[in-house]
């Protein structure tokens, strides 16, 4: 009987359904702050999904993204898309030379995210990091955003249920911002 379970776990190929967690490729000048958009693609028959109810579905998420911070000046978050206009009872923004990290939680009665389910990639947007670019950046530098797979996780309402990579239930899209070339007479007046 466990042998049985646990061929028909190899034939299914044992992997979980996974909702994704994604960051768009973005190209901006040196001197400017770039805006990448971070997006949640929710899924049908993942842990968590739209439509399933009080607690079932997305109402937090947390990641860190790590990057080379030669060409980095700063970083933040700010709320876009489905985390518009939403107030989060707990948000935690945490910015270092190297990695960002980003906790966000949303109480489901006063500030519900209203995901899409089953949309097509990258998903819905649920808020942009900013990043400036410092000035001396070359053109054509890449600097490359990779999520950590060991702290990212979207979160139901009670912080009961969690998609993360270890559990199967998460997929990480990384991203690279690419650094473009430089408009110093970008206005024709400076
Ligand atoms: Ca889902
Ligand atoms: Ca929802």
């Amino acid at each position: 009987m466990r042998a049985a379970a646990l061929a028909l776990g190899l034939c299914a190929g044992a992997a979980p359904a996974a909702d994704e967690l994604a960051l768009g490729a973005q190209l901006a000048d040196a001197g400017t702050q770039a805006r990448v958009p971070v997006y949640v693609r929710d899924l049908p028959a993942t842990l968590l999904n739209e439509g399933d109810g009080p607690d079932r579905e997305i109402q937090s998420f947390a990641f860190q993204v790590q990057f080379p911070p030669a060409f980095v000046d700063a970083v933040s978050f700010v709320h876009a898309g489905v985390t518009a206009g939403r107030i989060a009872f707990f948000s935690q923004v945490t910015p270092g030379v190297d990695n960002l990290y980003v906790l966000k939680a949303f109480n489901e009665n006063s500030d519900p995210l209203a995901f899409t389910l089953g949309a097509t990639a990258p998903g819905d947007l649920i808020g942009e990091i900013l990043i400036d670019i410092d000035s001396a950046a070359p053109p054509g530098s890449a600097i490359t955003l990779t999520l950590q797979a060991f702290n990212a996780a979207l979160i139901d309402a009670s912080a009961t249920e969690s998609e993360t990579v270890a559990n199967g239930h998460l997929l990480l899209r990384h991203a690279t911002l690419v650094v473009g070339p430089q408009q110093v007479f970008r206005n024709g007046f400076e």
